[in-house]
């Protein structure tokens, strides 16, 4: 029960409250989050489990120029 328990709070964690977009989870899309979808495009670095599935913003189960887009049209409209 206990393990049972901690599984669905790791889950909550890591899945929700969290916005397609914030990929490093600090509840905000901004430069960072652009920066780690950028380096994943370019190889530098590799986004895995829930950053990943976060930078995937239309789900198609690839990060790339079109969530990259998407992040960076997220972040200009939290700054309006
Ligand atoms: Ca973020
Ligand atoms: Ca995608």
């Amino acid at each position: 029960m206990k393990r049972f328990i901690t599984i669905i709070l790791i889950f909550l964690l890591l899945f929700c409250g969290l916005k397609d977009g914030d990929i490093n989870g600090d509840y905000r899309i901004n430069e960072h989050d652009l920066e780690l979808c950028r380096e994943h495009i370019l190889r530098i670095s590799h986004l895995h489990g829930a950053e990943f599935w976060r930078a995937d913003i239309n789900k198609d189960g690839k990060v790339d120029s079109t969530d990259l887009t998407y992040i960076l049209i997220l972040n200009k409209e939290g700054k309006q």
